[in-house]
């Protein structure tokens, strides 16, 4: 019995160590994400636009979103696959936000908060063009993105 059960300790032992490899060789073929600390990137919401940086380097980022308005407000952080921003806004003006969004992947959203408060979350950003999109409604109805309140991001690999 005690034979047994160091043997399958021991075999354990060599799985972990084989994923250990396994993921450290990974890390290091593909550069897309610099190994960094996480940076925090600010974002603020007002009545109908966001305060951020504009460009930023890939990596972990934690994004810190205050809602500096007087109303509610949203953050989806959407990144462009194939399409430039002006496509993509080109698009949404004439088909909608829906259609829009096909040629984008989300990497970020916190829901809506009210005035004066704070979001965190953490993403993992790669390199390319990307979108904050707040949709709350304003009072009378109307998503606030269709008043203007989108910004975009750049995420650099350098
Ligand atoms: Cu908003």
């Amino acid at each position: 019995m005690p034979r047994c059960l160091t043997s399958r300790t021991h075999l354990l032992g060599i799985a972990a160590l084989a994923l250990t490899a396994f993921w450290g060789c990974g890390d290091n073929g593909s550069s897309e994400t610099p190994d960094r600390e996480p940076i925090v990137l600010e974002v603020s919401a007002h009545e109908y636009y966001f305060l951020a940086a504009e460009t930023i380097t890939a990596g972990p980022t934690t994004l810190l979103f205050k809602n500096e308005g007087q109303e509610d407000h949203e953050m989806a952080l959407v990144q462009l696959d194939g399409v430039s921003t002006e496509e993509f806004h080109g698009r949404w003006h004439q088909e909608g936000l829906v259609s829009a969004l096909e040629s984008t992947n989300e990497r970020a959203y916190l829901e809506a908060i009210g005035p004066g408060e704070t979001g965190q979350m953490e993403a993992d950003l790669e390199d390319g063009e990307y979108v904050f999109i707040c949709q709350t409604p304003t009072p009378d109805g109307t998503p606030h993105g269709d008043k203007g309140m989108t910004k975009v991001l750049t995420v650099t690999s350098e």
